[in-house]
């Protein structure tokens, strides 16, 4: 038997797409030599070109825009969604100047308000004044979207606060009927978003009750709506959906995963099944929504920067959400910021001091040029150089740059076509005349790593040493970059309606409690925090003092014990008989514990406050890293 027989016998799967990238032969006469085999699970061509997607917007923007509210109870009213002027296009605009690839919409929130004229629910967008209920947001975003040539997508949240039949089996028609609709109507959706949030109270056609749905992959079947996406929009990436789809959250609504990232579950067992992860998060800390006063909370290039590195830099995708203010337009300092960060990530990408440059290895598979050193240098991401199969340790990529650059940024990119291989590497450079390591950390590589070092390196040699590979490794790309100098946000930013600035805090010098550990729940330090043995604190002001709000910072440390995801606010003049301020929810805490802003909208005079935690995510109590009153 020859070897090309045994290559005809195993065509892998993805081959034609490859020669199809790579424009190379599939057999060519002169080469023999057999690319390797995938190792463990491998993307579909769908999963390859979502990954190279990178990053893209999210854009929040419903009926909580115009209540102020991260979760909607879905007893809101549908007149209360009238943006003075949606303009789809200037967003789009923005997001495809950024360099971003497309944007995914909230087109249903947890609320169950539909922004698109649905027929699955009355509870929709043409119920609103807007447009004179002809309106459909949806179709503004697609439209402008496929204008502007970067992809559409679209969130449904499963869980649906309105809806009367939510939690049985009714419910589920309604859901599959919105996901038709969206699929439908609206040209290519490239990713369409399962969020994981079921937190069981809601409106519910007016019952205001509790439903749990148990098990929320056998309750919405998601295996079954996989296959129902599949069928009316094959090249769609399914986001969640129980693992039954082709990405999972990244881990955290902070933007970055854990590294190291494998784009695969069940690793290294016969179940491994390649699923990429997506890093979320908003480009301010003040929601996802759109809120007054936001525009003090953006976070700064450096630290969006960050976000990148730890997201895209470890391989995953990052969705990077800017809201909808209520005119329908994007708020200007987060487009500040984000113009700050995409000059940033441009500069950062710009220059590449491997492209073209010589490479060298320990080792080229068969000796064949088809998996040569250099082709890690060559910027064609298909290419890939590759010892042979039995090498998975102690073998090395050598680049040999023309002259000496300055560098401080190491991409490495594999070939993730033959599934994800390398398990650990370090960086080293041949400096005063030895080769020294300047990286010691390297774990997973995947779509790709940005390996940022401890301080700039100068040298004209740099290596890659795979020190653990699951089998033979397969580098497309290794490039030498330079992080940016951080871009200053134009200061000539609007500062937001004064009317509608946030309230400031109060000084808290005064305070006193009898509880114990009370006093650290404002000690201005976020990282420790009050944990009551009951659920609440009594606060004694010192002197009575009049105010218009609270504030309420969850813990910090990633323990959910005691966070308190419904509250009630009393207040006191002697400690004794107390007044019902206000009560309710504080949303979202679990997957992002962000500063929670209360106001009552009145002024409220007193000397003594409680602080009452109705409920809590898990176990009993309370607890509080930091509570502030507002002015
Ligand atoms: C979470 C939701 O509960 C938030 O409201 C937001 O939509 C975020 C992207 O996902 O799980
Ligand atoms: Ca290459």
């Amino acid at each position: 038997m020859n070897i090309r027989h045994i290559t005809l016998r195993r065509i892998p799967r993805w081959l034609p797409a490859f020669c199809f990238f790579t424009g190379l032969m599939p057999f060519p006469s002169s080469v023999a030599v057999e690319p390797p085999a995938p190792c463990g699970a491998v993307p579909t061509e769908q999963q390859v070109k979502w990954l190279r997607m990178e990053w893209y917007a999210f854009v929040h923007f419903g009926i909580n825009t115009f209540t102020g509210r991260e979760w909607g109870y879905g007893d809101e009213e549908p007149a209360l969604f009238n943006p003075s002027d949606f303009d789809p296009e200037s967003a789009v605009k923005i997001f495809k100047k950024a360099g971003m690839t497309g944007m995914i919409y909230t087109a249903k929130h947890h609320d169950g308000f539909c922004l698109w004229p649905t027929k699955s629910t009355t509870h929709n967008v043409t119920k609103s004044p807007w447009m004179k209920g002809k309106g459909d947001v949806v179709k503004g975003f697609a439209a402008a979207c496929k204008k502007e040539g970067i992809k559409f997508g679209a969130y449904l949240s499963p869980w649906d606060r309105n809806n009367a039949a939510y939690g049985r089996p009714g419910y589920l028609k309604v859901y599959e009927k919105q996901i038709r609709e969206l699929l439908t109507n609206y040209g290519p959706i490239f990713e369409m978003w399962f969020d994981g949030a079921n937190g069981g109270d809601g409106y519910y056609g007016g019952t205001r009750e509790k439903r749990n749905i148990g098990n929320a992959d056998e309750y919405y079947n998601f295996e079954r709506l996989v296959k129902l996406i599949r069928s009316i929009q094959p090249d769609c990436i399914v986001w969640g959906a129980a693992q039954h789809g082709d990405v999972k959250w990244g881990g955290s609504e902070k933007g970055f995963v854990k590294y190291p990232c494998w784009n695969v579950i069940n690793l290294d067992t016969p179940d491994e099944k390649w699923i990429s992860l997506e890093a979320d998060t908003t480009i301010n800390k003040a929601g996802w929504f759109w809120h007054p006063g936001q525009q003090s909370s953006v976070k700064s290039p450096e630290q969006l920067m960050q976000v990148y590195y730890d997201s895209v830099g470890r391989g995953a995708n990052l969705i990077l959400n800017l809201a909808m203010d209520r005119s329908g337009k994007l708020d200007a300092a987060d487009v500040a910021a984000l113009n700050a960060l995409a000059s940033m990530r441009r500069k950062l990408l710009s220059q590449d001091f491997a492209l073209g440059a010589e490479a060298s290895a320990s080792e080229v598979r068969g000796n064949d040029d088809a998996f040569r050193a250099a082709n890690a240098t060559d910027g064609n991401i298909e290419t890939y150089w590759c010892p042979e199969n039995k090498t998975t340790k102690d073998c090395w990529l050598e680049i040999k740059l023309p002259k000496e650059a300055t560098f401080d940024v190491v991409r490495l990119r594999e070939q993730i076509r033959l599934g994800q291989r390398v398990k650990s590497f370090r960086l080293e450079a041949f400096l005063g005349g030895t080769w020294q390591i300047i990286d010691k950390g390297g774990m997973t590589i995947g779509n790709q790593v940005l390996r940022k070092l401890e301080e700039p390196v100068t040298t004209d040699r740099v290596r890659l040493v795979i020190t653990d590979s699951r089998a033979c490794p397969c580098i497309s790309e290794f490039s030498l970059l330079r992080h940016p100098d951080p871009v200053a946000v134009d200061e000539a930013l609007p500062q937001g309606d004064a009317s509608e600035e946030i309230a400031t805090p109060l000084p808290r010098d005064k305070w006193t409690s009898k509880m114990p550990g009370g006093a650290k729940a404002w000690d201005g330090d976020d990282s420790s925090f009050w944990q009551g043995k009951g659920n609440k604190l009594i606060v004694n002001l010192g002197e009575e003092i009049s105010f218009s709000g609270f504030t309420y910072l969850p813990k910090q440390n990633g323990n959910f014990n005691g966070m308190t995801d419904r509250y009630r606010f009393e207040v006191s003049s002697d400690g004794k008989k107390w007044e019902e301020i206000t009560s309710g929810e504080f949303p979202n805490i679990r997957a992002n514990p962000i500063l929670q802003t209360v106001t009552f909208g009145r002024k409220v005079k007193a000397r003594f406050f409680r602080f009452i935690g109705t409920s809590a995510l898990e176990g009993k109590g309370a607890s509080a890293a930091e509570l502030n009153l507002l002015k």
